[in-house]
C-alpha cells in the first residue's frame, strides 16, 4: 500500500486559453480518490494549493507571459511535493497546465537530493517543453519545465533548479510536435526520445523497458509527467493544444500497468486538463482509469509465475 497524497494545483499562468484551473475540480467530480482508494491504497486530499506572493522578476524575451505568477507557483508546488515526499508520500499533482512541473519536478529534485538518490524523468506529452524563457516564440512557459528541469541556461527568474536532471536521465514518449528552437538544444543531448515514429515502429513497452531498467539500476527515483495531450485528441479532446496521432487508448493504459509493475514511480503530475474544452467528462474520467492502471488496477490478475 501505498500512501497517496492529493496536491490540487489550478495553475493557468502557463499558457493563454482558459479553463486548466478547474482542473482539480474536475478529477475530483472524476473520482480520483476513490479509483485510488479502491486499489488499496491510502489517499489524502490536501486540497488547492494557491501561489504566493508576486515576486518582482522580468525577462529579456518580451513574449514572455505571466513570469511573476509562474514563478510564484513554482516555489509553491516545489514546497508542497517536497513536503508529500519527505512525509512518505506520493505525491500526485492535479492541474493545472504543464508550467506546474516547472515547480514539482523541482520539489521531487530536492528530495531526491537529500535521500541520495538520482532523480529520473518521464515525460508522456505531444510536447517536448524543452523551450527557455529566452527561446520560446509563444511565451507560453508551460512550454519550458523540461529544460528547467535539465539545468539549461535561461531560467535567471526561477530558483535555481535543485540538482538538475542529466539528459540521459530523461525520457520522453508520445513527442509529435518540437519548435525549431527545441529541436537544436535536444539534438545535441543524448535524451531517449520515443516520439511517435518511435512508437509506431516498435511499441510502446521495448522502450519503455530499457528506460524503467535504468531507473532500476540507478536506485532512482522516477517522476512521471503526465499531459492530457500525450492521448489522442479523439480520446481526449479537453485539452488547449491538441495535436492528432497520439497514443490510443490501450497504449496509454500499457504505459500505466508496465510502471505499476516496476513500482518505480515516486510521485507524479496530471497536467493540461481543461475541463472546459470536454465532451461530458470523458477526459476526465480517461485521466483518473489511467492512474488506477498506475495504482494497479487491471483485468485479471494473473497468478505470478516465475520469470
Ligand atoms: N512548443 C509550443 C510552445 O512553446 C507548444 C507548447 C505546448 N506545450 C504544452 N504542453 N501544451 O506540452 O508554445
Ligand atoms: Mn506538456
Ligand atoms: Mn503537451
Ligand atoms: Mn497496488
Amino acid at each position: 500500500m501505498t500512501r497517496i497524497i492529493l496536491i490540487g494545483a489550478p495553475v493557468d499562468s502557463g499558457q493563454r486559453r482558459a479553463g486548466c484551473l478547474m482542473g482539480p475540480a474536475a478529477y475530483r467530480v472524476a473520482g480520483l480518490a476513490r479509483e485510488i482508494a479502491s486499489e488499496a491504497h491510502e489517499v489524502t486530499d490536501a486540497g488547492d494549493l494557491a501561489p504566493g506572493p508576486l515576486p518582482g522578476v522580468s525577462c529579456a524575451n518580451p513574449a514572455v507571459d505571466r513570469l511573476p505568477e509562474t514563478v510564484a507557483w513554482t516555489q509553491t508546488i516545489s514546497a508542497a511535493v517536497e513536503e508529500a515526499l519527505t512525509a512518505g508520500g506520493f505525491p500526485i499533482v492535479m492541474g493545472g497546465d504543464h508550467s506546474l512541473a516547472l515547480g514539482s519536478a523541482a520539489g521531487a529534485a530536492r528530495h531526491a537530493l537529500r535521500a541520495g538518490r538520482p532523480l529520473f524523468l518521464l515525460w508522456l506529452d505531444a510536447h517536448s517543453d524543452f523551450h527557455t524563457p529566452l527561446t520560446t516564440t509563444s511565451g507560453n512557459l508551460h512550454g519550458t519545465p523540461l529544460a528547467y528541469i535539465n539545468g539549461r541556461d535561461g531560467f535567471d527568474a526561477f530558483p535555481p533548479f535543485p540538482a538538475p536532471v542529466p539528459a540521459e536521465r530523461i525520457c520522453m514518449f508520445g513527442i509529435r510536435s518540437v519548435d525549431p528552437g527545441e529541436q537544436a538544444a535536444m539534438q545535441e543531448r543524448d535524451i531517449a526520445i520515443n516520439d511517435m515514429r518511435v512508437i509506431d515502429e516498435r511499441g510502446i513497452v521495448a522502450p519503455l523497458r530499457e528506460f524503467l531498467d535504468r531507473v532500476r539500476a540507478g536506485n532512482g527515483l522516477l517522476h512521471v509527467s503526465l499531459d492530457v495531450d500525450f492521448l489522442d485528441p479523439s480520446i481526449a479532446p479537453a485539452v488547449g493544444t491538441t495535436v492528432p496521432g497520439g497514443a490510443t487508448f490501450r497504449e496509454a493504459h500499457l504505459v500505466m500497468e508496465l510502471l505499476h509493475e516496476s513500482g518505480l514511480v515516486s510521485s507524479l503530475d496530471l497536467v493540461e486538463l481543461n475541463p472546459f474544452l470536454d465532451d461530458r467528462g470523458m477526459t476526465a474520467r480517461l485521466m483518473v482509469d489511467l492512474v488506477g492502471s498506475l495504482m494497479g488496477k487491471k483485468v485479471f490478475d494473473r497468478p505470478t509465475r516465475a520469470k
